[in-house]
């Protein structure tokens, strides 16, 4: 908030699209932002390169360069997709992953809504999934060694207290600007007590430790049975926080409830940057094919602006982007539409 109050003539974006559709949907987010004319100040754009291909040309997946324009020039900065193999490659490494730790975006915000519920069959989704970005199996420490079982793989997954305080604080504050005030604690710590253990003991922890956040309700769920009660009754959830690897994989399911994956924005979010980012990776069945959705990318430029205090933009983007879903008029295949991601930006611009 205090950002937007600070008089600035130019709010300076820097864009990573990455991979695959990366390539397709951050130029449409771009054209989105730059349609708010006066509700935002004036955008100015830096692209940026990171991802697969950057590593396959320059052997470097997130150059340096890159980091030093975010942290020295940039407001904030959109991000698409990144294609990285699922084999492992001598020297690369997600440069997702690495972003986030280098500009410590201790957060992913995954609002997941549902806009027009399909013939009333689903009941309406309305969730927030606070995923923490920095730790658990994302630390990437792997090994493999050669044991008496033959090949043996281990990796190393970290849950610090510091992590799992300010990811638990961002969530009760989102939590305590809802009207529903709820959070739900998603942890395995039947199993994992130890490590799952201190994330719920410490996100259960932050009210007492802060003072604050009596009037919001907590409840905890097992990942597993949180899962299957989001396919029953998402109605259930209203803010939900966990540790990296959960927190991915239930917004991705959650993503299911609302018709695609290509609706889902997030933001990465730390003390002093914001990185919106579509959910969605970089889908290379139809890349190239100017089919993807844009509306992930679009709702994430939302997003990073409301994060930045600029409220009115943001609700701009967010309307227009109903707007054609409710029609139903301009859809891509994934939300069974034949338009095209030309097609769509072009109905969300005339809805702006
Ligand atoms: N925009 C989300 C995205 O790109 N998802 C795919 C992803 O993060 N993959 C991990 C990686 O490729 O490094």
């Amino acid at each position: 908030r205090s950002f937007a109050t600070q008089a600035r003539s130019s709010l300076k974006i820097g864009l990573i699209p990455a991979d695959g559709i990366g390539k397709e949907v951050i130029p449409a987010a771009r054209q989105a932002i730059v349609a708010l004319g006066s509700d935002i100040p004036k955008p100015e754009f830096i692209n940026l390169h990171a991802g697969w291909e950057t590593f396959t040309r320059t052997g470097v997946a997130l150059p340096h360069e890159t980091v030093e324009i975010l942290k020295s020039e940039c407001d904030c900065a959109l991000f698409g997709s990144v294609s990285s193999p699922s084999r492992k490659v001598t020297g690369y490494s997600s440069p997702i992953v690495q972003l986030r730790k280098e500009l410590d975006l201790y957060a992913n915000v995954r609002p997941v809504v549902s806009v027009a519920p399909n013939a009333g069959e689903q009941p309406a989704v309305d969730l927030i999934v606070v995923r923490e970005n920095t730790e658990c199996l994302y630390v990437k420490q792997e090994q493999q060694i050669d044991g008496p079982n033959g090949k043996e793989a281990r990796a190393t997954r970290l849950i610090t207290e510091r992590a799992s305080r300010r990811i638990g604080q961002m969530a009760f504050e989102l939590a305590a600007a809802r009207s529903r005030k709820h959070l739900t604690i998603i942890h395995k710590s039947n199993v994992l007590s130890i490590t799952d253990g201190l994330f719920r003991e410490t996100v259960r922890g932050v009210p007492a430790l802060t003072g604050k956040y009596s009037d919001v309700t907590i409840a905890e769920q097992l990942v597993d049975s949180a899962v299957y009660r989001l396919f029953r009754e998402p109605e259930v959830f209203d803010v939900m926080v966990a540790p990296n690897l959960y927190g991915d994989i239930i917004s991705d399911a959650a993503a299911a409830l609302v018709g695609s994956l290509g609706l889902i924005p997030s933001i990465n979010a730390g003390d002093d940057f914001v990185m919106g980012e579509p959910v969605h990776g970089s889908a290379p069945d139809i890349e190239g094919k100017g089919i993807a959705n844009p509306i992930a990318s679009i709702r994430s430029a939302a997003l990073m602006l409301r994060h930045l205090g600029y409220t009115k933009g943001a609700d701009r983007l967010d309307v227009a982007v109903d707007q054609v879903i409710r029609e139903g008029r301009y859809l891509t295949p994934d939300l069974k539409g034949t338009s095209t991601t030309q097609e769509v930006l072009d109905a969300v611009l005339g809805k702006l």
